[in-house]
């Protein structure tokens, strides 16, 4: 007896579970890891459910005591969904073995997995809600994540063995929730795109080996930094402001959601440069984005959806982390306009 033709629409889709499983078959993916991803993606479902009650799940405005916002190891004023996103990947992932640690952008530390629970070989790295922002005026927000390997024989691991560079990332990935609910992944093989169905509760895929536009006329920079920009970022956007008459010789749009996700997310759709350079007012901290779980995971997506990412002077993946919460200039998107972006800066350093 053979099945017979499956015809409704529902089982020509392929959930994230399955993709997981003929990823694990392809031998592209462990069973430890595939379950960390399961874990991580149940959580930004939970996720999706408390930033969609907004006002009505009073989860909006700044957490802490009334005597004032509370303020996170970056110095900056915690929303009650950036410490509400924060407990939930927390919780998701104390139990279920595949990880040794996790470290997070809300917390000062890197924690070790209880002694209650098993310990797994890997540790995560997220930013649990980035853009928290733009919670209170209703735009896109998004989690972003990146997994690495505990080093061998570390059954303790502290902040130090998560300071590896980005090519040691094994999957990485983020949530935005948007008009869609949309989870990107990659295990390093591709990028792949899974749409939340709110109907069944689980991520389809929808977007199989992204293709990031090689070429692009659109940039995303907070234009309000331009005085406090180096000179080669200076002349880098002058340059694309002067449009067709300029030495760019095509005209350029720009956008600016201010929350990375969201930004990202459309350069993964349609191309684009994303970039947060060094600027006088964030210069003394080495950026504003940080390197951890925010540049190398969006790397990682970019650079396997064949686009670039880069400090502007080094290659974001090969950067030898130093510090947990180091942070960095960052560029990424359509690899040749990336390209131009770097050689502004190898020609000013040149002199
Ligand atoms: P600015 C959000 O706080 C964030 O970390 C990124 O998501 C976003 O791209 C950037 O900062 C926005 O920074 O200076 O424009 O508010």
């Amino acid at each position: 007896m053979t099945f017979p033709p499956l015809c409704h629409s529902a089982v020509k889709t392929i959930s994230l579970t399955r993709f997981l499983i003929e990823e694990q078959r392809a031998a592209r993916v462990n069973p430890e890891l595939r379950l960390l991803i399961e874990v991580v993606a149940r959580a930004c479902k939970s996720i999706s459910v408390a930033v969609g009650k907004g006002a009505l799940g009073g989860v909006l405005g700044d957490a802490g005591t009334g005597n004032g916002a509370s303020i996170n190891v970056q110095g900056e004023a915690q929303k009650k969904l950036d410490v509400i996103s924060n407990e939930i990947l927390m919780d998701a992932n104390a139990w279920g073995g595949h990880l040794a640690g996790l470290a997070s952008e809300e917390m000062d530390h890197s924690q070790r997995i209880p002694d209650a629970y098993p310990r797994g070989n890997y540790l995560l790295l997220f930013d649990p809600l980035d853009g928290s922002s733009n919670i209170d005026v209703n735009v896109s927000v998004g989690t972003i994540f990146s997994v690495l390997r505990c080093p061998e024989g570390v059954t303790e691991p502290d902040d130090e063995h998560f300071l590896q560079p980005g090519t040691t990332q094994v999957a990485a990935g983020y949530t935005v929730y948007g008009p869609s609910t949309l989870l990107v992944l990659t295990v390093g093989h591709g990028t792949h795109a899974f749409t939340l169905d709110r109907e069944i509760g689980s991520f389809v895929l929808t977007s199989r080996d992204m293709q990031i536009p090689p070429d692009t006329k659109e940039f995303a920079i907070n234009a309000s930094n331009q005085r406090h920009w180096e000179a080669p970022v200076q002349q880098y956007v002058a340059d694309m402001l002067a449009g067709k008459e300029g030495p760019r010789g095509k005209d350029f749009n720009m956008r600016w959601v201010a929350s990375m996700v969201a930004d990202v997310h459309r350069i993964m759709t349609r191309g684009g440069i994303f970039t947060y350079p060094l600027d006088a007012k964030c210069a003394a901290k080495g950026g504003k984005l940080r390197l951890m779980y925010e540049a190398n995971p969006m790397a990682f997506l970019v650079e396997q959806a064949g686009g670039a990412a880069s400090t502007g002077r080094q290659r974001m993946l090969e950067v030898q982390p130093t510090a947990l919460h180091q942070r960095v200039p960052v560029f990424l998107g359509s690899r040749n306009e990336v390209a131009e972006a770097v050689r502004y800066h190898t020609d000013y350093d040149a002199g």
